[in-house]
C-alpha cells in the first residue's frame, strides 16, 4: 500500500471548514486504501508564540477532532509530532541543505511574516517549511494530502529528497502533492478572493466546526455573493457563489451540476438557507464526538501514545539511514 503522511496545527483549537474539506476529510478516505501516518503538528505550532496550557489542550482537541472526523487509530497511525524525537533530528540536517535563498522563497513565511512584522518573526517560523520536509521524508511518503497552499511546500520537500538523493546515495521517497482540486482552496465567507484562513479571516468570514452551530448558520446566510441572481458555478465571476456550491457539493455528494440544476429560478437565499441546513447537519454530531473523545483524556492519551510507538519505528529507521549517508560516526 502506497503510504501518505500529512499534519495539522493544534494552534487555534478548532479546525475549520477550509481545514476539513481541504484536508482531513481526504485523510479519512485514504485510511482504507494507504498506508496513512496522520499528526498533530505541535513543533510547527510554536514557530508562533504559544501559550503552554493551551497548547496542551489544544493538542489534545486537535486530536480528538481527527478521532471525530473519522480517523480509525486500528487503520492509520495518528500521532503527535513531539512525541517523534526523530522530526527535530532529521530537520537539521535538512536546514543544512537548504539554501538561504531558497528558503526565502517560501511564499507562506513572507505572508505571515508580513503579519506579524517581519523583524519579529521567528527563525522557526522561517523554516517551518523545511521541518516539514523532514516530516514528510522520515515516512518515505508517496503522497501528501495537503490544501493547494501547501504545494510549494511539497515541491520543497522533492527538490530536497533529489538533492540529499543525489549527494548521499538513494535514501529517501520522492513524495507527490495529492490535492483534490475542488476543494483545494475553500474560501473566506466575507472575501472569497481569499482563503478561509484562523489568521487572515474576519470572525464572519470562518467557519469553525466547533462553534455553535446556530452562529455557523447565520455566517452561512451572511455569506457575500454577487449582484446577479443565478446559482452558477464560475470561480472567477462568481467566487462567493462557487464557494458556496463546493462546500455544499462536497458535504452532501451532490455534483454542482445537480445543485444548478436543483437551484435553477431560485435565489440565492434558498441556497444559503439549505446550506446552512447541511453545514449545521454536518457540525452538530462532529462537536458531540469531539467532546466525547474529550472527556476521556486517559483514553485519547493512550491512542496517541500507541500511535507514537508506531510512527517512531518507522521514522528511526530512516533517521538511522540518512545519519550514516551523512557521515556521522554510529554512536556505540
Ligand atoms: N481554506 C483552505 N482550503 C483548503 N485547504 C485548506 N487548508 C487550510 N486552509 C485551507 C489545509 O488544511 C491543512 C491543515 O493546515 P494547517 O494546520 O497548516 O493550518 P493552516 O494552513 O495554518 O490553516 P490556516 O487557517 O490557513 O492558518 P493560517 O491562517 O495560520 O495560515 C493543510 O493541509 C492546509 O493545506
Amino acid at each position: 500500500r502506497p503510504r501518505v503522511l500529512s499534519g495539522i496545527q493544534p494552534t487555534a483549537g478548532s479546525f475549520h471548514l477550509g481545514n476539513y474539506l481541504g484536508a482531513v476529510r481526504q485523510w479519512v478516505a485514504l485510511q482504507e486504501s494507504h498506508d496513512a501516518f496522520y499528526m498533530v503538528v505541535d513543533l510547527h505550532a510554536i514557530t508562533v508564540p504559544q501559550d503552554p496550557k493551551d497548547l496542551t489542550a489544544n493538542t489534545r482537541l486537535a486530536a480528538a477532532q481527527l478521532l471525530a472526523a473519522g480517523l480509525d487509530p486500528e487503520r492509520c497511525t495518528l500521532f503527535v509530532q513531539s512525541h517523534v524525537p526523530e522530526h527535530a533530528q532529521l530537520a537539521w540536517v535538512m536546514n543544512c541543505l537548504t539554501g538561504f535563498g531558497e528558503a526565502s522563497r517560501m511564499t507562506q513565511f513572507k505572508d505571515k511574516s508580513a503579519r506579524q512584522g517581519a523583524e519579529s518573526a521567528s527563525v522557526g517560523l522561517f523554516t517551518y517549511p523545511i521541518l516539514q520536509v523532514a516530516d514528510i521524508l522520515l515516512y518515505q511518503a508517496h503522497e501528501v494530502p495537503v490544501g493547494e497552499d501547501q504545494r510549494q511546500h511539497i515541491e520543497l520537500t522533492r527538490d530536497l529528497a533529489e538533492r540529499f538523493n543525489g549527494r548521499f546515495g538513494a535514501t529517501f521517497t520522492i513524495p507527490k502533492p495529492y490535492i483534490l482540486k475542488e476543494t483545494a482552496k475553500i474560501y473566506d465567507l466575507q472575501d472569497p478572493s481569499i482563503k478561509m484562513s484562523k489568521s487572515a479571516s474576519t470572525p464572519k468570514g470562518l467557519i469553525n466546526l466547533l462553534d455553535d452551530p446556530k452562529a455557523t448558520a447565520k455566517k452561512v446566510k451572511s455569506a457575500v455573493t454577487d449582484t446577479d441572481t443565478v446559482v452558477r458555478y464560475d470561480l472567477e465571476n462568481k467566487p462567493g457563489v462557487s464557494n458556496l456550491l463546493t462546500v455544499y457539493s462536497t458535504l452532501t455528494g451532490k455534483s454542482v451540476a445537480q445543485l444548478e440544476q436543483e437551484y435553477e429560478g431560485k435565489m440565492y437565499g434558498a441556497l444559503k438557507t439549505d446550506l446552512a441546513d447541511v453545514v449545521v447537519d454536518f457540525v452538530t454530531p462532529f462537536r458531540d464526538r469531539t467532546q466525547q473523545y474529550l472527556d476521556d483524556p486517559e483514553t485519547l492519551d493512550s491512542i496517541l501514545a500507541k500511535g507514537a510507538e508506531k510512527a517512531r519505528a518507522v521514522a528511526a529507521e530512516t533517521l538511522s539511514q540518512a545519519y550514516e549517508r551523512v557521515g556521522f560516526l554510529p554512536a556505540k
